[in-house]
């Protein structure tokens, strides 16, 4: 099975979790969108009667042209379930997410919901996290000097640029800072150090985030609680 089959596995069977009268945050990438689609089918086919929490513009409008209901995460008092995907998973299932530069809506659904699953094919399970590089969402003002903060720290900083070569702006009309580490012993220490930095809005380390892990394999899907 090639990567794009993987990915449709393990949205297809996040989508059997989802129950009746839910309230779903639907995450954002190529893994999720196969998650969504696969709710939209059940949404056509079986009625399902289900509200969605977006978690990027792309996902919302995926969402609504298939049907399924949308309310924005400050018109619920809570989520039940979101589905999203990421970018990297350790052995302790702490994950980076953000490649999609949606990670700070992403984090703001998921730690609202009362249980968090990821979707992810088998390439995105590590052993240490750091070779995708860390997204961090800044505010513009001021942002150099958190690049140069980080520099000093030791770490390898890139401000994520656009086919022009501009800062590439978030849906929140912030920067992103492409964090180059190579390797994540301590996720924990190292998130404290970032959120601790003034004109960081949020980082991409999702620690303690996720209850169910949902990897592709080709022999089927493989489910961890
Ligand atoms: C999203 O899932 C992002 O946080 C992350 O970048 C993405 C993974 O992308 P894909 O599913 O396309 O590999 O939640």
């Amino acid at each position: 099975m090639n990567q794009i089959e993987l990915k449709k596995q393990v949205g297809e069977r996040a989508a059997q979790y989802v129950e009746d009268g839910m309230i779903v945050g639907l995450g954002t990438g190529s893994t999720a969108e196969f998650f969504v689609a696969a709710l939209g089918e059940r949404v056509k086919n079986e009625g399902l009667n289900i509200v969605g929490v977006p978690t990027s513009d792309r996902t919302r409008n995926q969402a609504t042209a298939l049907g399924i209901k949308i309310k924005n995460i400050d018109d619920v008092d809570y989520i039940d379930l979101t589905v999203d995907g990421a970018d990297e998973v350790d052995e302790n299932f702490q994950g980076i997410k953000g490649g999609g530069a949606a990670h700070l809506w992403e984090k703001i659904v998921s730690s609202n919901s009362k249980r968090n699953i990821w979707i992810v094919d088998n390439s995105k399970m590590v052993k240490t996290l750091g070779a995708f590089p860390l997204p961090i969402e800044v505010i513009p003002f001021g942002s150099k000097h958190v690049v140069d903060k980080l520099i000093a720290a030791g770490y390898k900083p890139k401000i994520r640029r656009d086919e022009n070569g501009n800062p590439k702006l978030t849906h929140f009309h912030n920067y992103i800072i492409d964090l180059q580490v190579d390797s994540i012993p301590d996720p924990k220490q190292l998130g404290t150090e970032l959120i601790n930095m003034v004109g960081v809005v949020e980082h991409g380390l999702f620690l303690d985030h996720v209850n169910t892990l949902i990897i592709g394999r080709p022999e089927g899907p493989q489910v961890i609680d």
